[in-house]
């Protein structure tokens, strides 16, 4: 890690960012990242993916604009959000006030054993989301820099982006619902209510 303080855990940050979250929105991209926002507590307000790697920020920019009275975060990883660093472009120019996007790097792809992402060799996420033209941009390592984080996301005038540096190291799984099918419908109901049904 590049810093001194010591390196946050990742089930604190999200345990953190997601108290009192009210009727937040919230994706995660596959892998640990879904396994920390399940451990905080499961809920049709989650949407865990389970395969696709690299869509979870253009998941939660289309959500944003869809649901424009609903806060929406993602919560994901280094090497997820690496593979589609073009969503933070098209957020910049869509601009959507309700989205907040939280990287939890951890500098490694830890899902697959602990292979090294670009991240660990000095590519700056915060400073491409700012390059793209994100106005609101943190790198945070600090455990009281969370609240403050937490309080942005439900603050948002225009996107926000965040980068976590979090400790390397796997927790238990504890895994969402495993059905795609089982987790839209849920998701879906949660946002649109019973007229969901009748969209499909
Ligand atoms: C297209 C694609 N490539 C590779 C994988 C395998 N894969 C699943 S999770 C993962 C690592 C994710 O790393 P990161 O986003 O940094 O999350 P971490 O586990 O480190 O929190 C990989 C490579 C996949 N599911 N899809
Ligand atoms: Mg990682």
């Amino acid at each position: 890690m590049a810093t001194d303080i010591p390196a946050l855990d990742r089930r604190d940050v999200v345990r953190g960012l997601l108290e009192d979250r009210g009727n937040l929105l919230v994706v995660a991209g596959l892998g640990a990242s879904a396994w920390d926002i399940t451990a905080a507590g499961d809920c049709a307000t989650n949407f865990p993916l389970w395969g696709g790697m690299g869509g979870a920020a253009m998941i939660g920019l289309g959500l944003a604009l869809a649901q424009p009275d609903r806060r929406v975060l993602v919560i994901t990883g280094d090497g997820e959000m690496l593979m589609g660093l073009g969503a933070l472009c098209t957020i910049a120019v869509q601009s959507p006030p309700n989205l907040a996007v939280v990287v939890l790097d951890n500098e490694h792809y830890s899902e697959t054993g602990g292979q090294e992402t670009a991240t660990r060799h000095g590519v700056d996420l915060v400073a491409i989301a700012r390059g793209a033209g994100i106005g609101d941009c943190r790198a945070v390592h600090g455990a009281q820099e969370i609240g403050p984080l937490r309080n942005a996301i439900h603050a948002t005038t225009a996107p926000l982006f965040a980068v976590v540096k979090i400790a390397t190291g796997n927790h238990p799984l504890v895994l969402p619902p495993r059905e795609g099918a089982f987790l839209t419908a849920r998701f879906r109901e949660a946002v649109l209510g019973p007229a969901a049904h009748h969209q499909l």
